[in-house]
């Protein structure tokens, strides 16, 4: 018997998903995504917040391929916690094409930062998301980001959009590039007009060092697919900043309760929030590469 049962409320991801309409451009980075487990494999960390379905390397590798994905950024997932073995496996197995964002304490070691630097890993996750980790003091983060500075590391942020007030001004100090998750989280049924999407933007506007992902329709939406509610929040920043946009699968797509997205239905959102050719290739190949495989900050 596998040694982890998945939450029971937890749907698994689609394991046949639709071939897309919109044809990737060749280079095509998923910026977003995750491995889970196989928890008999990298078990599960004791202080995770759910137990999700095994979603191992293999499989993540055979989704890329067959929606038309050249390379993958697997960012740390909080099940596995600060034990990152099970993400610098995919990377080490992904033969250059795979890179990665880790979960750190303030008290890792030089020479395990090193070992994850070595095999892709390209940035370190502070995760807000109060149902997902207990919240830590900013002193904690300070920490962290002393100890990756020196490897030219991003930080990548999740949070949700009701937060940013209170957390701006620390975001805004930072000084490494920075990479927000789902988009800051906007609460869609609220103007992209609004006081709480300006906020975003205004972050975005005030801090050059400051990318979002245009990702997580799926996680963002009310209306449910095609996900018509998400696209104007997506678009805006496409077309705001499209130097510094990322786009991403989110699979395996954690903690979905009431529907599981088709990845095929997910890329064909793409063209719908860059609009142009020019766009897409900006925001599918450029960004991503110049991010994660041309050693820029
Ligand atoms: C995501 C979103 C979620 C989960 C995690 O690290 C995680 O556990 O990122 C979520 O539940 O919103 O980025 O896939």
């Amino acid at each position: 018997m596998a040694p982890f049962a998945m939450d029971p409320d937890w749907l698994c991801f689609t394991e046949h998903p639709t071939k897309p309409s919109y044809e990737l451009p060749p280079g095509a980075v998923d910026a977003h995504c995750h491995v889970f487990g196989p928890g008999e494999v990298f078990p599960y960390a004791p202080e995770r917040k759910y137990t999700p379905c095994d979603a191992g390397k293999d499989r993540l590798f055979a989704l890329r391929d067959f929606l038309g994905f050249d390379k993958n950024v697997v960012v740390q997932a909080t099940c596995h916690g600060a034990d990152n073995r099970a993400m610098v496996d995919a990377l080490r197995a992904s033969g250059g094409r795979a890179k990665g964002i880790a979960t750190v304490r303030p008290d890792v070691r030089d020479d395990e930062l090193a070992e994850m630097n070595e095999a892709g890993v390209r940035g370190v996750r502070f995760n807000y998301v109060r149902r997902l980790v207990d919240p830590k003091p900013d002193a904690y983060y300070h920490g962290i980001v002393e100890r990756i500075a020196p490897l030219g590391w991003q930080v990548v942020i999740y949070f949700e959009a009701a937060d940013l007030a209170e957390r701006f001004d620390f975001f805004a100090s930072l000084e490494t590039t920075v990479v927000v998750d789902h988009m800051g989280r906007p609460d869609v049924t609220k103007p992209v007009d609004g006081p709480e999407f300006g906020l975003f933007l205004k972050l975005m506007e005030e801090r050059p060092n400051i990318w979002a992902k245009v990702t997580c329709p799926e996680r963002l939406t009310v209306a449910g697919p095609p996900y018509d509610d998400v696209v104007p929040f997506a678009r805006r920043l496409v077309e705001a900043f499209p130097d510094r946009v990322l786009w991403g699968t989110d699979w395996p797509h954690p903690n979905l309760k009431s529907h599981m997205p088709d990845a095929g239905t997910l890329v064909d959102f793409i063209p719908r929030i860059a609009v142009t050719a020019e766009l897409r290739r900006t925001l599918l190949v450029d960004n991503p590469t110049r991010l994660y495989w041309a050693g820029a900050r």
